[in-house]
């Protein structure tokens, strides 16, 4: 009987002892978890959020994993800002790259100074976007005819310069039957990346690259980023309203 009750004193004095460490263990457990919070956003949409992956309503990408920094909720709207920031605040380098001919060209002051441009992001050996991304820019630069390398300059921007060398992106544009006015560009992946950054396209894997196009009209400094996939009359469209220098900056849609 002495031995069962000392027992159970034993007992209810280790339960004393270890319960509010492992409470505070817990509560811990909860904050860190807090903390790591992740959701899910769509590289084209950053407005489209999501507590779990999937693939995004409007352009069907696979949303991408985002982990929070502070389980605030203002940190993903922080986010979008910065993102319509940068489309209308874009400035671009003159990095010195190469061209589809292997000629040194300085990006800016000679593809896009001045001009009416739409820039892509690919490289030759994508298997997934980038060949839709070639064929819409095909079926683009088709509707301006001549008015393609005249009125409106078109650029692909290798993601993979390590790879894709100037023959290599010269065949990958001759599959598109690529045209006057639109130019491939690689070179030295420092330059590059420099470049992929500065027009918020850099992509820790050349996979995860951005399917967006850049549009603008560097002469009135107008700016918008579209998805690389939407029909080739939309952006005819805004190619249009850049060379009218009426383009509105990347929509606020789904902003709140
Ligand atoms: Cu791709």
């Amino acid at each position: 009987m002495r031995h069962k009750a000392f027992v159970i004193l034993i007992a209810f004095c280790a339960l004393v002892a270890v319960a509010p460490r492992a409470l505070a263990q817990a509560a811990g457990g909860r904050a860190r978890a807090q903390r790591q919070e992740v959701w899910y956003s769509c590289p084209m949409h950053p407005e489209v959020k999501s507590k779990k992956p999937g693939s995004c309503p409007k352009c069907k990408m696979d949303l991408r994993a985002v982990a929070a920094a502070t389980p605030k909720e203002n940190a993903p709207p922080l986010k979008e800002e910065r993102a319509e920031a940068d489309a209308q605040r874009v400035s671009i380098p003159d990095v010195e790259l190469l061209d589809q001919d292997g000629r040194t060209v300085h990006f800016y002051s000679d593809l896009v100074k001045g001009r009416t441009v739409a820039i892509q992001f690919i490289f030759t050996t994508c298997t997934t976007i980038c060949p839709p991304l070639g064929a819409t820019f095909a079926r683009v630069q088709k509707d301006f005819g001549e008015r393609s390398g005249r009125d409106v300059h078109f650029i692909s921007v290798s993601v993979d310069p390590l790879t894709d060398t100037p023959e290599r992106l010269k065949a990958w544009g001759e599959k598109f039957h690529a045209g006057a006015g639109w130019t491939f560009v690689t070179g030295a992946k420092p330059q590059v990346d420099a470049l992929l950054r500065a027009l918020g396209a850099s992509s820790a894997r050349r996979e995860d690259h951005s399917p967006s196009v850049l549009i603008g009209n560097d002469a009135k400094g107008q700016w918008t980023r579209a998805y690389g996939l939407s029909m080739p009359s939309q952006l005819v469209k805004l190619i249009d309203d850049a060379l009218e220098g009426r383009l509105e900056p990347t929509s606020k849609e789904g902003s709140q």
